[in-house]
């Protein structure tokens, strides 16, 4: 099989997207139109010679990460940029043939463009509403972001949101995610608020290991109901004191699927390379994987791309490709419906691509 002839198969194949931050996931059009914007109101041309992405090769640390998110938070900072960053985002991934998308976004405050966190959510909801009603052929969900930088009161806060619009959004906003610079406070702290999260009906996608936090996670993972894991680098490494592989078994055996983002893992210099993504690991265990973007704009993926750099990382074969998009079905946080409504669409296609058996390098 040519390279040319999987690309295309990754494309045509339906897929879902579960792991996708608002703010980094712009393509290069709307940044670009976004930042002159910006620069025109504020009078500001130095925005334009910010590094808003990594391109092709371009491996930076993770906290390198951390630094190009606050530059983007100062142009991404009003109600016209929320709404376009979520409009143009929700069609680029229809474009990508993606059938359910969960975005991800943590609200803000900013008091000089009238920002507020009910604002921030109603812009995003009225976007997904306006691609319902052009009938975009994609499922949307929101998940409320809490940032661990921003510290417990704050996440408190996030929760009573996230749960007024669970019950204010025609089930649009399903959910909360905890993500942040994983350098960054101890997400032990945030035990009380997960568990508190969960009782009010909200699914938890939690950023876990995404570099080696053994204690926090242990002790998340001990505590708390988590429905999926974000990353989960370092969940199968021993832990550094014992040596033990306590992560590894929790997690196998409450099979918590893992938000595989191989792209962002790899440019963010938390794995070597595609080849030695933890994927492979637990793929092979015949654990929930899910391959996700994280952030399409600031890594220069879709997810097309990642089953692509999946399939040949690890010789997966069309019939692999398409069982992982499937079963991605099962570990989205949409009502049972939808995932009926879903399994059928991809029923429709099946019939239309080339499934052959064979590795992608035979
Ligand atoms: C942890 C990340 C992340 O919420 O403003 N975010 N958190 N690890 C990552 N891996 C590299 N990538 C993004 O989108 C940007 C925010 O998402 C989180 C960070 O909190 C970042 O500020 P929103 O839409």
């Amino acid at each position: 099989m040519t390279r040319q002839s999987l690309k295309e198969f990754c494309y045509q194949l339906p897929k879902v997207e579960l792991h996708t931050h608002l703010n980094t996931s712009f393509s290069d059009k709307t940044l670009q139109e976004l930042v002159d914007r910006k620069a025109k109101l504020d009078d500001n041309s130095e925005y334009r010679s910010w590094k808003l992405t990594f391109t092709e090769n371009d491996n930076c640390p993770i906290d390198e990460s951390f630094t190009l998110f606050t530059f983007l938070h100062k142009i991404f900072n009003d109600e016209y940029s929320i709404y376009k960053l979520t409009y143009d985002i929700i069609h680029e991934y229809a474009a990508d043939n993606v059938k359910y998308l969960e975005l991800r976004s943590t609200p803000k405050d900013v008091p000089e463009t009238g920002l507020t966190w009910p604002v921030y959510v109603d812009t995003m909801l009225r976007a997904v509403r306006d691609c319902r009603a052009e009938e975009v052929d994609i499922v949307v969900r929101i998940l409320i972001s809490i940032d661990r930088r921003k510290g417990v009161d704050v996440a408190r806060q996030t929760v009573s949101l996230a749960d007024r619009y669970l019950h204010d959004s025609d089930g649009i906003v399903v959910g909360i995610d905890f993500s942040g610079d994983p350098q960054v406070g101890d997400a032990t702290d945030y035990i009380p608020v997960f568990q508190s999260a969960h009782e009010k009906g909200l699914k938890l996608a939690l950023h876990l290991a995404e570099i080696p936090n053994f204690e926090e996670t242990l002790n998340v993972l001990k505590q708390c109901h988590c429905d999926r894991i974000g990353h989960g680098t370092c969940l199968n490494q021993p832990s550094p004191g014992d040596g033990r592989k306590e992560l590894e078994e929790i997690v196998l055996q409450k099979k918590i699927p893992i938000e595989a983002c191989m792209t962002s893992n790899v440019k963010t210099k938390t794995v070597r390379d595609y080849e030695s993504h933890h994927l492979d690991f637990w793929y092979k265990r015949n654990h929930p994987v899910v391959l996700c973007t994280d952030g399409k704009g600031v890594y220069q993926t879709t997810v097309s791309n990642e089953y692509l750099q999946a399939a040949e990382a690890f010789n997966l074969s069309r019939q692999n490709l398409w069982d992982l998009s499937f079963d991605s079905i099962n570990h989205t946080f949409a009502s049972d419906s939808v995932k009926s409504m879903l399994r059928a669409k991809w029923g429709e296609v099946k019939s239309k691509m080339d499934i052959s058996p064979y590795g992608c390098n035979s």
